[in-house]
């Protein structure tokens, strides 16, 4: 047996062995270097119109992609800092400054509640005064009526304002000695709805539930205003407002306790003049409301005061009423003569001075 290589099949036994080795491959390809760089017309720096055109082209849209999102970012941006700080030229209301706003129109108008509650019967409904001192006069609250002194009045109580121990105002804060009735957050509230301004209407709400209360006739929402005119400016001269509100109406009317009872100096009646007897035993009315006295003829009133620590006096007006005498202020217990000048006969009503809740009406005859 010869020892020849076997033979292997598809092998041309012809061929010669030189040409079978190496085994025939087809051409190496050179790798294709520009799949893994940069293609050669860029290695050589070339720039084809084509390539230029796509590169621009691609970096266009990057452009606009990234510059839509720089827009909603400062778009966002902006419209979040307006709403947190406010927009310019007062388009709208730092989101701060409208939450504090909107806590202090809940402070009004639950004030409004407490003070219809516990104060109107003597400071009157709208602060027009009665039993207690006028509260909404702007004159009063331009500085008089502060914060501060609210605050300490209701605290300490009447005898705060002229030192009256027999202050027919109670203390109203559980702060005060005695306690009063109200808690510091109704103080609070009380001195919002009591400073509150007269540029905003305020709504009427229920007491517990807090929704509108509603006119049960028309339907509609209860509203109020505030007193204070935040424009107002008192005239340059005017001297400011006295600390106790009684100086208001004059010299002798502070109701300190047992203060001289004080008639109208010049009015020396004489012995004959007929006289008018009125006289007041509170602070709500009168004794009499209505007195009759001669007509064309100088009289006399006899004023008396029954009602201790407090001052009274008796106003004469006229039908437009502009006042036609003006009796000094007593403080009680004490007796006045005013003395009238001679009036046509007719109606003319009589108020007190301190407190105008207190009428009644004069017929001459
Ligand atoms: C019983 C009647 C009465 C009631 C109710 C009352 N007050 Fe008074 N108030 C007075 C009198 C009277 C004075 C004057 C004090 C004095 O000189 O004795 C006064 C004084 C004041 C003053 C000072 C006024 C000034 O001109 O300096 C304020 C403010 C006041 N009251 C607020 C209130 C508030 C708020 C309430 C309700 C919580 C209230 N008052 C309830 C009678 C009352
Ligand atoms: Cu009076």
């Amino acid at each position: 047996m010869t020892d020849t290589p076997g033979r292997e099949p598809g092998r041309d036994p012809a061929e010669p062995a030189e040409q079978r080795l190496p085994a025939v491959r087809p051409p190496d390809e050179v790798a294709p270097v520009e799949r893994f760089t940069s293609p050669p017309a860029i290695r050589r720096l070339e720039f084809s119109p084509e390539r230029a055109a796509q590169v621009v082209r691609q970096s266009a849209n990057a452009r606009w992609v990234g510059f839509l999102a720089l827009v909603v970012i400062i778009l966002f941006i902006s419209l979040y800092w307006f709403y947190e700080l406010g927009a310019p030229a007062g388009l709208t209301t730092a989101r701060q400054a409208m939450e504090i706003d909107a806590q202090q129109v809940t402070k009004v108008e639950r004030g409004y509640l407490v003070y219809e509650a516990n104060c109107a019967r003597c400071h009157g409904v709208d602060g027009e005064g009665g039993e207690g001192p006028v509260l909404n006069r702007q004159d009063k609250l331009f500085s008089h009526l502060n914060e501060a002194y609210i605050h300490n009045v209701l605290t300490v109580g009447g005898r705060y304002v002229c030192g009256n121990p027999l202050s027919k105002m109670p203390i109203w804060s559980d702060q005060g000695n005695p306690p009063g009735p109200l808690n510091y957050r109704q103080i609070e509230e009380l001195i919002a709805f009591l400073l509150a301004t007269n540029e905003k209407t305020y709504i009427v709400r229920d007491e517990h539930l807090l929704d509108p209360k509603k006119d049960p006739i028309t339907g509609q929402v209860l509203t109020f205003t505030g007193w204070r005119d935040p424009n107002y400016q008192p005239d340059p001269g005017a001297t400011p407002y006295p600390d106790c509100w009684l100086d208001e109406f004059g010299s002798g009317a502070s109701a300190s306790p047992g203060a001289s009872p004080g008639g109208s100096p010049a009015a020396t009646p004489g012995p004959d003049s007929p006289t008018v007897e009125i006289s007041a035993s509170s602070s709500t009315a009168f004794d009499q409301s209505s007195v009759t006295a001669p007509a064309d003829q100088s009289f006399v009133i006899h004023f008396t005061n029954n009602e201790a620590s407090v001052p009274h006096n008796v106003e004469l007006k006229d039908a437009s009423g502009a006042s036609l005498m003006r009796g000094d202020i007593i403080t009680g217990p004490a007796e006045a003569d005013y003395t009238v000048d001679a009036l046509a006969a007719g109606d003319y009503p009589f108020v007190c001075s301190v407190h105008p809740n207190m009428t009644g009406t004069l017929t001459a005859e």
